[in-house]
């Protein structure tokens, strides 16, 4: 199979890890769309419309698959991708909440989903998650973690001192925590270190993994083809692609 895996910037590239991890895949094409990345802090109608772009600049390529490996384009887009596209679309936030569901059963447990402004603001999460009988839900947009990430904080004082920006006022401490933007898996360590009763995380890449195993028959193919695009800078893609696939 070969699949477009497209994300905003570089935060797919935690999607791709799990990816490339199952061995499910013949071909990756990655498309990042570096030029226009955060996608987070844009409106609706901006992140269908680059989204669109992404998928035209995809088909190029003959995929049988498109992967949405971005929280926010998912919020947003995947409706309209799905219209456009002639291969099936998959985004995160579905795979997130089943996986959820699969491993976190009692829908009374405080849920907390974190992510950019703009996938807290379509409010996607909340609403899938209630749809699925979850009572306790708490949404937060913590986009100044996105930055962190791309400076390759992943952990000590500063990303501390973020994290108790955001977390320190939750009413109630969250039983598990949907990880709703691709850059967040990287400082996963530190959010349950935050919290110190060890939350079940929920991560995009896993999700979409256990997603698709669930409703495909995948091959294993020992080594994955992959190729990796940038709408600018693609250099800076490389870098980090190579720092974050080997990422622990
Ligand atoms: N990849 C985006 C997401 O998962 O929401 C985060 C980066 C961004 O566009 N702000």
């Amino acid at each position: 199979m070969r699949v477009g895996v497209f994300d905003s910037g570089i935060g797919g590239l935690s999607v791709v890890k799990s990816l490339l991890d199952s061995h499910a895949f013949e071909e990756i094409i990655y498309f990042g769309d570096t030029a226009r990345v955060p996608y987070g802090v844009k409106d609706s109608e901006t992140i269908i419309r680059y989204s669109l772009e992404a998928l035209a600049f995809l088909r190029e390529f003959d995929i049988d698959m498109l992967i949405v490996a971005c929280n926010t384009a998912s919020a947003h887009a995947l409706e309209a991708l799905r219209q456009a596209a002639d291969v099936d679309v998959i985004g995160v936030i579905e795979p997130g909440v089943l996986a959820l569901e699969n491993r976190l059963p009692d829908k009374n447990s405080p849920i907390l989903v974190i992510g950019t402004k703009a996938t807290t603001a379509s409010g996607q999460y909340p609403a899938l998650l209630k749809e699925h009988g979850y009572t306790h839900i708490q949404s937060l947009a913590t986009g100044l973690l996105v930055p962190l990430v791309e400076e390759g904080i992943f952990h000590g004082s500063l990303l501390e001192s973020a994290l108790e920006h955001y977390f320190s006022s939750l009413a109630v401490k969250p039983k598990a925590i949907i990880l709703g933007c691709t850059h967040f898996p990287l400082i996963a360590k530190a959010i349950s270190a935050y919290f110190n009763h060890e939350p079940l995380l929920i991560h995009s890449g896993e999700a979409i993994m256990q997603h698709l195993k669930e409703r495909y028959e995948l091959d294993y193919f020992p080594q994955t083809h992959i190729q990796y695009f940038a709408s600018e800078n693609p250099l800076a893609l490389e870098k980090v692609a190579k720092e974050w696939l080997t990422h622990p």
